[in-house]
């Protein structure tokens, strides 16, 4: 696809009308601080259109944009961290899960992105088993390539694909752009 144009529409915690525009809705997905809004920017071409920070927990709702004014990226909060509490990073959880596997308007695909430099955790081989288990359509993103050694990057890039059982892996960078076009031919 071609990004002409994207702006922000709304942030929801629960069910939301928006749900039932039945407008076709592409899912980020990821842990905390991982890039899941900085992918969005990068996309889009416009660098604050989501809300990234190095502080995790940056995205505290379900945020709908609306790109070429038909389809919604929708960019969510982080698993697997909480600086506030467990309480809410409990609550976090609940809300992506009920997005992702109750909800009647699911996404039609997911971005699952993980950080290329860290490699897949215990937590983002837990996300890929929820979403394959829901029959996803799902393109993994390896973000922050930018950070892997050159010498390292082989190794990197074999570990992304057998942790996560999957060879649709687009290597990506918020920071060099790389892997943009790709990922935009893939969504
Ligand atoms: N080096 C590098 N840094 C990146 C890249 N993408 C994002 N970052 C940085 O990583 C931090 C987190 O980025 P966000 O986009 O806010 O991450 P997020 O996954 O949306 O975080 P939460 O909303 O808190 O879950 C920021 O400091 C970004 O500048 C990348 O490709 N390379
Ligand atoms: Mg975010």
């Amino acid at each position: 696809m071609k990004i002409k144009s994207a702006k922000f529409v709304k942030g929801i915690v629960g069910s939301d009308k928006i749900l039932e525009e039945n407008k076709l809705q592409i899912a980020f997905v990821g842990r905390s601080n991982v890039g899941k809004s900085s992918v969005i920017n990068t996309l889009a071409g416009v660098k604050d259109l989501a809300i990234s920070s190095s502080t995790p927990g940056r995205t505290l709702q379900l945020n709908f944009f609306l790109i070429n004014e038909k389809i919604y990226f929708v960019d969510l909060p982080g698993y697997g961290y909480s600086k506030q509490s467990l309480k809410f990073a409990e609550k976090m959880r609940k809300m992506i899960m009920w997005y992702l596997e109750y909800n009647e308007n699911k996404p039609k695909k997911v971005i699952l992105i993980v950080d290329g430099n860290v490699g897949p955790t215990k937590f983002d081989m837990e996300m890929m088993e929820l979403l394959r288990e829901n029959l996803y359509d799902v393109i993994v993103v390896a973000n922050k390539m930018d950070k892997v050694k050159k010498s390292e990057l082989a190794k990197k890039k074999r570990e992304i694909v057998e942790k996560l059982g999957t060879e649709n892996v687009v290597y990506f960078s918020s920071k060099t752009k790389q892997g943009k076009e790709e990922l935009l031919q893939k969504i």
